[in-house]
């Protein structure tokens, strides 16, 4: 049995049709029910369907073997136990800096409000910039407006949700899109199969 983890969301929109297209097909029926293991037109292949945060964790302990997504999940996680095998150029964004104006971020310790706390930490640090990270799960642009912080760091696409709070995009961190990861010990157990379907994926990207 193989066993793909897929974020649920955004991403899930674009990975369906990337998967179907691959030959792993899930039929409406099973996607609407309320159950949590999905069966595919393949026996052996089963997909569950997670919150984004959560798909490392589970390919890391081999509760799945396959998993798909974001680059942003995946650099927060740390990516333990996992190959990443594939970048399936989907979802596709940026991790950026973002506050009122440039001059905001001249600070001796710079505030900043984040769900990214790792990444965050790694860019600041490598300039020797002090920091005080403010942990947000949502709606991180209100936070400069409220004072809560100097700045943010989050996930910019078009820029609308930025200029609709007042905010400009500053700096780019790293590049965002989707990935394809595998539990290092199933890459050994279960080889053939997943060079099989990780290699149809990979045609249909
Ligand atoms: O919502 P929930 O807490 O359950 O989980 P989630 O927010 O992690 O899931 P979801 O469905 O929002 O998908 C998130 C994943 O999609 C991220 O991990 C990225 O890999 C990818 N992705 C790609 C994005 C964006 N683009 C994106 N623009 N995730 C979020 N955004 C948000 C961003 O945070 C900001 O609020 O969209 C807003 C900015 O968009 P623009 O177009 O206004 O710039
Ligand atoms: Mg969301």
């Amino acid at each position: 049995m193989l066993t793909i983890a897929l974020s649920k969301g955004r991403i899930l929109d674009q990975t369906l049709p990337l998967l179907k297209c691959a030959g792993i097909d899930i039929a409406k029926k099973e996607l609407n029910s309320r159950k949590l293991i999905l069966n595919t037109n393949i026996d052996d292949v089963k997909v569950i369907i997670i919150r984004a945060t959560d798909v490392p964790v589970f390919v890391q302990h081999g509760a799945a073997d396959i998993g798909i997504a974001g680059k942003d999940v995946l650099l927060e996680h740390g990516a333990a136990g996992l190959f990443e095998l594939l970048d399936l150029k989907i979802s596709q964004c940026k991790l950026m800096v973002a506050a009122e104006s440039k001059d905001n971020l001249k600070q001796q310790t710079l505030k900043i409000a984040t769900k990214y706390v790792n990444c965050t930490k790694q860019y600041f640090e490598k300039r020797g910039q002090q920091i005080e990270i403010i942990k947000l799960y949502g709606s991180m642009e209100l936070a400069p407006k409220v004072g809560l912080a100097h700045c943010i760091v989050d996930l910019v696409d078009t820029g609308n949700t930025l200029k609709a709070n007042g905010l400009m995009p500053l700096e780019n961190i790293t590049d965002i899109s989707s990935r394809l990861v595998v539990n290092i010990a199933s890459f050994r157990t279960k080889n053939a199969q997943i060079k099989k379907w990780v290699s149809n994926i990979e045609s249909q990207i």
